[in-house]
């Protein structure tokens, strides 16, 4: 009764989305909450206040989505296991979810705080490495749009991605300390927590019904505790929930050591557990094998499935059908040790026969693979994978045993096969190959782009693709058009609204394409034009800012920001910028398109090569930037810490994307649709996703370079000489000659030698044989953009045409093809 009047009269002021009931919120929160009065507030003050007052207002749906999960054992609940949810700032996107994000701003303009500074302010969770933890971002949030139940399944770091700062022109790792303050955004859920079992032995215990059951002794046991951080939909009905463990000491303090006066000791192992969760590994690929590594996947992945048969017993199911109940996706092999947790949980706990319970496993899980280079491939050496995991070795033992049988009884005429098959690399030391555990154990596999599963077939996977052929299937890459669009880029999200309404925030793929009819308009046209430069001048003012590097809204903007990494050639553009300055000085009167050439990404920290390439971006930034012969017309910039808030302003204010990775190493690429669906047009090999996005937009809209992925194998089969490219190209060997010289390092000719070094002797990634046709294709887009009618017409065409680049569709195609769960 007395909620019922308080509608009619006065609304609940927990969820009154008005401006006036918005102001009140954020005035009560702000005083009870963080303890000031308004003229004593800080800004962070005031992001507490805020964010407090957006969580109250998604909470009834929070609540709501918990209880359906729980409570309906009818719909099969999708359970995303990922070591890395890389989320971004939460604040914006949630309230663009609820649609509250004018009325806030209005409220706070009234009392005099501007919203977007108190958005900027919030600290980046910054729980993953790049592209595969951002991905598991923007599934958990088409898949609250789409309103299909699910839960994320994670790592709560206390230490997440490093922070990058530029010294001198290189990189420095800073420690990402991302909880100073409380996190507004998540609730600790004391009810959830479990006990996970690491290292010691087994051995065979006669159970009371007369059977052997295995039992394993732990050397230590540590408590995963859930934290849990609601992701709503847009529109703000649907919320599921990503639920992220911390590790914790068993006990705070075990007394009996205590009063033994062994107090150090029992502090030490209360420091050991929680270490489990400390830091994130920034490494993006080749592995390295760390025993604490091993701990956080296992420490995540057992917590998560000893709470899904929670879930699954709470609904009185019956065990055998838990694969009824929970879809499980293994992002990558970081998560597959699941498999032979399943099958212990199942077997040695709960007394399932094997058979049954393999059935159960294999018809639950489903694996995504997120890469094409082989020595990427996760593997365990079999000493650390017994010393931290016993029993679920022996598990893994026994999988491979039964497996391997039905290899030799299926192909006696392939001898050989058994070993390429095995999970276990006979090689010494002897490893566990991760992705074919993930293989063997799950019902799908897919590639995250249509070349990159064709090759996964072909070559990476190759022996486990013909012995499962049913198994492989392709699910591309998307990205969620709400924080990618919508929220990033402001300006152009209005000018397309105006002309084709707001529909395209949640059905991107239908609406998008209704702009195509617009690409030639003038009106549209000019307006386009005037948000892309509204954005340029965002970018600008934040290189001043923080760089103190002057951009011109006018000129070209280029870029590049991802992972550095080799193969995807950060090096290859960078010769390019010195062959373009080499141009200008020579011939200062030429016909030059202004350009601004910007640079932003990590380096894994004991990537030695990255981190020169990071070196020598800065320090031809350095000669460009300060040569009054090209003032004007050609600027580099690198802009430090490129995360996901940099982003957010970066993408929107590009024309040109740089997707320039060797054919054949990059599994899809996820910032070659982000810079798509915001105007950038992309110059590319045939690489990842840049196959699917160029026959989409058109080859017409799309600058191509490069051998393919058949040329380069060939040119590496015929034995590849990177120096015979210098002969015919006194450019590039001039380039490279330069930075040899030490004209981009001061005078120290030692300086680039390993990277000079590599490229003129060993070259794995092909960039000197891709260097002409790559000039020859930046020659030509910069003639492009020289017309901006033109230049503007591709925009136009790019962002109409890649609808398909939507999460929304590859969540689509995971729940027909992969998960079978009903969606809209
Ligand atoms: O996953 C990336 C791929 O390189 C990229 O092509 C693809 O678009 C994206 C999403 O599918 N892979 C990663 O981002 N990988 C990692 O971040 C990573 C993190 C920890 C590891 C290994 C890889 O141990």
């Amino acid at each position: 009764m007395a909620a019922k009047r308080r509608t009619a009269a006065s609304p609940d002021p927990r969820t009154d989305c008005s401006r006036e009931g918005l102001r009140k919120a954020v005035l009560d929160n702000l005083f009870y909450a963080t303890g000031h009065a308004q003229e004593n507030a800080a800004r962070g003050d005031w992001y507490t206040a805020v964010a407090y007052t957006v969580r109250d207002r998604m909470l009834k749906a929070w609540v709501q989505g918990i209880e359906r999960i729980a409570a309906d054992g009818d719909v099969r609940c999708v359970a995303y296991l990922s070591a890395e949810f890389l989320i971004g700032p939460q604040l914006g996107a949630n309230m663009l979810a609820l649609g509250i994000t004018e009325p806030m701003r209005e409220a706070l303009a009234s009392l005099g705080q501007d919203l977007d500074a108190i958005v900027f302010h919030e600290p980046e969770p910054g729980l993953g490495n790049g592209g595969l933890g951002r991905l598991a971002a923007c599934f958990m949030d088409s898949l609250a749009t789409l309103g299909v139940p699910a839960i994320g399944y994670g790592i709560r770091y206390e230490f997440g991605m490093f922070r990058q700062a530029i010294e001198d022109g290189a990189q420095v790792e800073l420690a990402d300390k991302w909880l100073r303050r409380p996190f507004p955004w998540e609730l600790p859920r004391g009810g959830q927590q479990y006990e996970v079992r690491l290292g010691g032995k087994t051995h065979m215990e006669t159970a009371p019904d007369g059977t052997l059951r295995v039992q394993w002794t732990p050397a230590k046991t540590v408590t995963a505790c859930a934290h849990d951080i609601p992701v709503v939909g847009h529109g703000g009905t649907h919320c599921n929930l990503l639920r992220l463990w911390r590790a914790e000491a068993v006990e705070a303090f075990d007394f009996s050591t205590f009063n033994a006066g062994e107090y150090f000791s029992s502090v030490h192992d209360k420091i050991f557990s929680e270490t489990i969760t400390k830091v994130l590994y920034p490494n993006d690929d080749p592995y390295q094998g760390k025993q604490l590594r091993l701990g956080q996947q296992y420490l995540f992945v057992s917590a998560s499935l000893q709470d899904m048969l929670h879930i699954h017993h709470s609904l009185g199911k019956p065990l055998e059908t838990f694969h009824t109940t929970f879809a499980i996706q293994l992002n990558d092999t970081h998560p597959a040790v699941a498999v032979a947790e399943l099958m212990r949980l199942l077997v040695d706990v709960h007394g399932m026969d094997w058979d049954t319970a393999w059935s159960v496993t294999t018809q639950t899980f489903a694996y995504t693979n997120h890469t094409l280079l082989p020595e990427a491939l996760e593997k365990w050496p079999l000493p650390l994978f017994a010393e931290v995991l016993p029993r679920h070795l022996e598990i893994v033992y026994e999988i491979n045993r039964r497996f391997l049988e039905s290899v030799t009884a299926a192909h006696p005429e392939d001898p050989d096969l058994a070993r390429r098959l095995s999970l276990i690399d006979e090689t010494s030391p002897r490893f566990v190959r991760m992705a074919h555990l993930a293989t063997v154990g799950s019902k799908a596999v897919n590639g995250v782009a249509a070349l990159h599963s064709e090759l996964l077939k072909r070559d990476v996977l190759g022996d486990l693709a013909a012995f499962f052929p049913e198994k492989f299937t392709n699910v591309t890459n998307g990205v969620t058009p709400r924080r990618w669009l919508a929220l990033c880029n402001p300006a152009l999200a209005a000018c397309i609204s105006n002309r084709i309404g707001t529909r395209w925030q949640d059905h991107f793929e239908e609406e998008i394409i209704r702009l195509e009819e617009f690409a030639d308009d003038p009106d549209f046209q000019a307006q386009w034009q005037a948000a892309k430069l509204t954005n340029k001048q965002r970018l600008t003012h934040l290189a001043k800012t923080i760089l103190r590097v002057e951009l011109d809204p006018a000129a070209l903007f280029d870029v590049q920001v991802k992972r550095i990494h080799e193969y995807k050639r950060q090096h290859l553009n960078v010769l390019r910028v010195i062959a373009l300055y080499n141009r200008l000085r020579r011939n200062p009167g030429m016909d030059f398109v202004p350009r601004a050439v910007i640079f932003g990404g990590k380096a894994a920290p004991a990537y030695y090569l990255a981190k020169q390439i990071i070196l020598l971006v800065n320090r031809v930034a350095e000669v460009v930037n300060t040569d009054p012969a090209v003032a004007g017309r050609l600027r580099v910039a690198f802009v430090p810490n490129f995360n996901v808030r940099s982003g957010q302003v970066i993408y929107p204010a590009a024309d040109l994307s740089q997707q320039i990775s060797l054919a054949g190493k990059e599994a899809s690429g996820t910032g070659n649709m982000k810079f798509g669906i915001n105007g950038a047009v992309t110059i590319g090999t045939l690489d990842g996703a840049n196959v699917e996005m160029r026959a989409c937009v058109g080859e017409e809209n799309f600058f191509l370079f490069g051998l393919t992925t058949d040329e380069v194998q060939a040119v590496q089969r015929a034995g590849y000489s990177p120096a015979a490219h210098l002969e015919g190209n006194p450019e590039l060997a001039e380039a490279l000659d330069q930075i040899r010289s030490g004209v981009f390092s001061r005078g120290d000719a030692g300086c680039f030698r390993p990277l000079v070094d590599n490229l003129l002797h060993r070259d794995e990634y092909l960039v000197l044989a891709d260097f002409a046709s790559y000039m020859d294709c930046q020659d030509r887009a910069a003639r492009t953009y020289a017309d901006p009618a033109a230049w503007t017409r591709m925009s136009i065409l790019n962002v109409a045409r890649l609808g398909m680049f939507s999460s929304d569709r590859s969540i689509r195609e995971y729940c027909r093809n992969i998960w079978n769960v009903p969606v809209e």
